[in-house]
């Protein structure tokens, strides 16, 4: 009798876990489906234009190829539209993959300007290789705008 309300009791316990799971995070970024991977070449380019048009923004990686599972290092540069160096910039940082759910490693963020329109990125890390998204949240002369770079790691 008492082995038995045991057996109920993990059950019961076990189950209210299972649905507090998404509750606690552990599962908060729900995983896109392999449909959603870009197709096209150019949403891999190292060159983008931001969601509302503000920015065009390039990045170059150090080393040039990204790295998988190394520290290392992206000089991000900042223009208008039409091309003006934007000098001013307040910029962060966020990876994810997409297919995963789960973010970087590590957590980047600007750590020097230039002061020419160019950025310099530490603290970039990608955990495994596949498809991963890179967004940069730009505030600049009155105006918020966020660039996403698709990269294709292996
Ligand atoms: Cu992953």
């Amino acid at each position: 009798m008492l082995k038995k309300l045991g057996v109920i009791l993990v059950v019961v316990l076990f189950t209210c876990f299972m649905a507090l799971v998404p509750a606690m995070g552990v599962v908060s970024a729900s995983p896109k489906s392999a449909q959603e991977r870009p197709a096209a070449e150019s949403a891999y380019s190292k060159t983008m234009v931001s969601k509302e048009g503000t920015f065009k923004v390039t990045y170059t990686s150090d080393p040039e190829a990204v790295p998988v599972n190394k520290l290392h290092s992206w000089k991000l540069k900042v223009e208008t539209a039409d091309g003006t160096p934007v000098k001013d910039a307040e910029i962060t940082v966020g990876g994810t993959m997409p297919e995963h759910g789960h973010g970087m490693p590590t957590m980047p963020s600007v750590t020097k300007n230039y002061g020419d329109g160019t950025y310099l990125v530490e603290g970039m890390k990608f955990s495994m290789m596949g498809w991963w998204e890179v967004n940069f949240n730009i505030k600049a002369g009155g105006k918020t705008d966020s660039v996403t770079f698709n990269l294709r790691l292996q």
